[in-house]
């Protein structure tokens, strides 16, 4: 029963806690009218029909019905793997026709802008994980052609696990959380993934790329991507080459160190996503250099692995890339759902002049994404979703289905017809074509010799790193073994490496305390000795710009208002990013009593989120700080991380209560001249000889 307070004279609506008027905005002020999917005008969205003001919620309430009822059904199954991801709109232009080697009509003119969508991704984790594990990460682009989508879903890593997929599930299994107990999430060091690892020596290769700095990208900004597989370029004359496909920054190629990954990853889950989205969203717009490896079948003969072995590269040394054009990300999506979720990347997804080659992870790849979108976007129509719907005209008597958003006319559904004159027909000349590929064979289930060797060009890529690359594989091995219970994976993970690299062996057994134990394991084919490729470290190609680099600059009360300017100035004009962090977030006045805010207070503006620090103290403000671990930490971990570290001689202090030994990235600042210097070493990145000083491996 309602009180006699609660009821409402007849007539009158009324009056509760939290009526419209009273604490929101409501449509008679400026907005439009909020309505229900029928479009019938909203009075008052705070409160559901009760019977009595105290009462039961009424069934008859339809508009909280269809409310919720659509909250309920929000969730679409997230992707199976790569399920965390963040993407970006932009376009692709040639530097120059390809017509030399390929039909494809967006690669024909310098002039043609086409349009693209990027999703890049995790692997492992779910969608809510984190940005930071160290993991494989998607490199998808759908470009948007005249001829129809061309999707080249490759990721940041040249080869793969597996090479046929009939063991991709099996992978993604052993990767992924345990299925009995749910954990972990977004890792691979636990003990289902090294015990398919340890039992399939063709993932070697892939385990030295995974264990490596690229697992542990800066930013998707600085990340290179790879098609992986080969495929075909086909020339207008119908004849056809191999070809690879490969992204590279032009920010260059860069990593953070795992334990700043593993920091970050607390401070900042989001670190890679928020990264992109905010480069974009200030006009700093990511570029990346489309380059492609075009070989005939003779040369591919020449080589010592086969090129449809999706565990092989072809080292540029060998076949050096041809770069084609360039690709800018410059616009957010408007809706992380509707383009970043929704957006279905297929390799089969292809156009006029690019075609597939026999390599069996490529063609059970073709099978397996439009699978999944069937799934996972609900039916056949997910073409029409606006970041799927090609942008060329799109015309065929495929009908009906879920979610058909479109109203084909007429009665003809069919073809061939003749009551549909002007309907569409099949091309010969300009549709897509698959080269007339000679194929013959017994139809078995085997794998072919030629993909038999494992350990060669994992050699050589542990080879081609540099000495502090070499390390952070072996302390990435020791963490992610350590990790794992069972030691007879251990023994098999250390008789791999051995097949790899003594050294490798040696420093991984040694920290695992597990000398002399690995378990002997006969490889398929004796491991080769190749010449190492420089090209594939990342060290090795260290661009020296601090552009799309961020540095933080940690000022108190007091601080050098003279220095501040010309400091940002000089980063600035290095196009990097600045950002101010302070005790407070409410900032900190400098010696000219004006007070600059923050962008971080230090409690939440870790140095692990900056690539190189600059501490602005004054002596008095400097005192609070020596006793407050934020800021001991902070100064700590930039020094451990191997940050350039530029200071005011006032921060001394600060230095010596967080155990940093000047070195060439420690650079105090009291002038123009050693600014400069300053400028100059952030430029470098990393200071890796500082790392032997503070890792044993790494
Ligand atoms: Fe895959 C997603 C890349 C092998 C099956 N894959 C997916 C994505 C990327 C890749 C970047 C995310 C696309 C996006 O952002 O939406 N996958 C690769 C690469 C591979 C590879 C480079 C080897 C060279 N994948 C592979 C195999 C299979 C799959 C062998 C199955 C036989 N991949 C899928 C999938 C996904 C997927 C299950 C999950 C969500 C999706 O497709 O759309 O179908």
């Amino acid at each position: 029963m309602a009180s006699k307070k609660q009821k409402a004279p007849a007539g009158k609506v009324a009056k509760s806690v939290n009526t419209p008027a009273e604490t929101h905005q409501t449509a008679s002020e400026s907005s439009l009218a909020l309505t229900t999917n029928q479009g019938l005008p909203i009075s008052d969205n705070q409160n559901s029909i009760t019977a009595g003001v105290r009462g039961p919620v009424l069934l008859e309430d339809f508009i909280l019905r269809e409310k919720i009822t659509h909250f309920d059904h929000e969730r679409i199954p997230e992707r199976v793997v790569h399920a965390r991801g963040s993407g970006a709109h932009g376009f692709f232009q040639p530097y120059e026709s390809a017509a030399d080697i390929t039909m494809a009509g967006f690669l024909q003119d310098p002039r043609k802008k086409t349009e693209v969508f990027v999703r890049f991704s995790t692997v492992a984790g779910g969608a809510g994980s984190i940005d930071l594990p160290r993991d494989v990460r998607g490199f998808a682009v759908k470009f948007y052609t005249d001829e129809g989508n061309f999707d080249l879903v490759g990721n940041n890593i040249p080869v793969f696990f597996i090479q046929d997929a009939m063991k991709f599930p099996d992978v993604v299994h052993a990767v992924k959380m345990e299925p009995d107990r749910g954990f972990p999430q977004a890792a691979s060091a636990h003990a289902t993934f090294w015990d398919f690892i340890s039992l399939t020596p063709e993932s070697m290769h892939m385990i030295m790329w995974a264990m490596s700095d690229r697992a542990i990208p800066r930013s998707y900004r600085m990340m290179e991507g790879f098609g992986v597989h080969t495929f075909r370029f086909i020339h207008a004359t119908g004849e056809s080459k191999f070809v690879k496909f490969h992204w590279r920054p032009l920010l260059g190629t860069a990593a953070v160190v795992w334990d700043e990954a593993m920091k970050i990853s607390g401070a900042d889950p989001d670190f890679h996503r928020r990264d992109l989205w905010e480069a974009i969203d200030k006009g700093d717009f990511p570029e990346w250099e489309l380059g492609v490896q075009v070989f005939d079948e003779a040369t591919a003969a020449t080589l010592d692995f086969d090129v449809l072995d999706p565990t092989k590269l072809i080292p540029e040394e060998v076949i050096p890339l041809r770069m084609l054009g360039k690709m800018i990300l410059n616009r957010n999506p408007d809706n992380h759902f509707a383009e970043t979720e929704q957006v279905a990347f297929c390799p089969s997804h292809i156009v006029p002049g690019i075609g597939f080659s026999d390599d069996p992870l490529l063609q059970g790849r073709l099978f397996s994404y439009l699978d999944t979108q069937l799934i996972r976007l609900g039916g056949p129509n997910f073409h029409q979703i606006p970041v799927n719907a090609p942008r060329c005209p799109m015309r065929n008597f495929q009908r009906d289905g879920l979610h058909q958003m479109s109203v084909p006319k007429g009665r003809v559904a069919y073809e061939p017809n003749s009551l549909a004159p002007s309907a569409p027909r099949e091309c010969p000349m300009h549709g897509f074509r698959t080269p007339p590929v000679e194929t013959t064979g017994e139809r078995l289930r085997k794998r072919s010799e030629t993909f038999a060797d494992h350990y060669s060009q994992a050699r050589q890529f542990f080879r081609s790193m540099t000495p502090p690359e070499q390390n952070h594989i072996a302390s990435a091995l020791a963490f992610e073994l350590a990790k794992v219970e069972f030691k007879g994976i251990r023994r098999k993970m250390l008789g791999h490496l051995l097949h790899i690299e003594q050294s490798l062996h040696d420093t991984v057994a040694d920290a695992l305390g597990m000398a002399g134990e690995a378990e002997a394991i006969t490889p398929a084919v004796e491991p080769r000795d190749l010449p190492p490729s420089p090209a594939l470290s990342i060290i090795a190609k260290n661009p020296g710009i601090l552009k799309g680099r961020k540095v933080g600059i940690l000022v108190t009360d007091g601080f050098d208002a003279g220095l501040l300017p010309k400091l940002q100035a000089a980063l600035i004009k290095e196009k990097a990013t600045v950002a101010i962090i302070a005790p407070k977030i409410g900032g900190a006045s400098g010696d000219d009593g004006a007070l600059l805010e923050a962008d971080f207070a230090l409690s939440g503006g870790p140095s692990v989120l900056f690539d190189s620090v600059f501490i602005l103290a004054s002596a008095e403000g400097m005192k609070p700080l020596l006793g407050e671990a934020a800021a001991v930490n902070w100064v700590r971990d930039a020094f451990a991380h191997l940050k350039v570290i530029g200071h005011v001689p006032a921060a001394q202090p600060l230095l010596l209560e967080a155990s940093v030994v000047p070195d060439a990235g420690v650079v105090p600042v009291s002038d123009k001249k050693s600014l400069a210097a300053y400028v100059k070493a952030a430029r470098n990145g990393r200071l890796w000889e500082r790392e032997p000083s503070l890792r044993s491996i790494g």
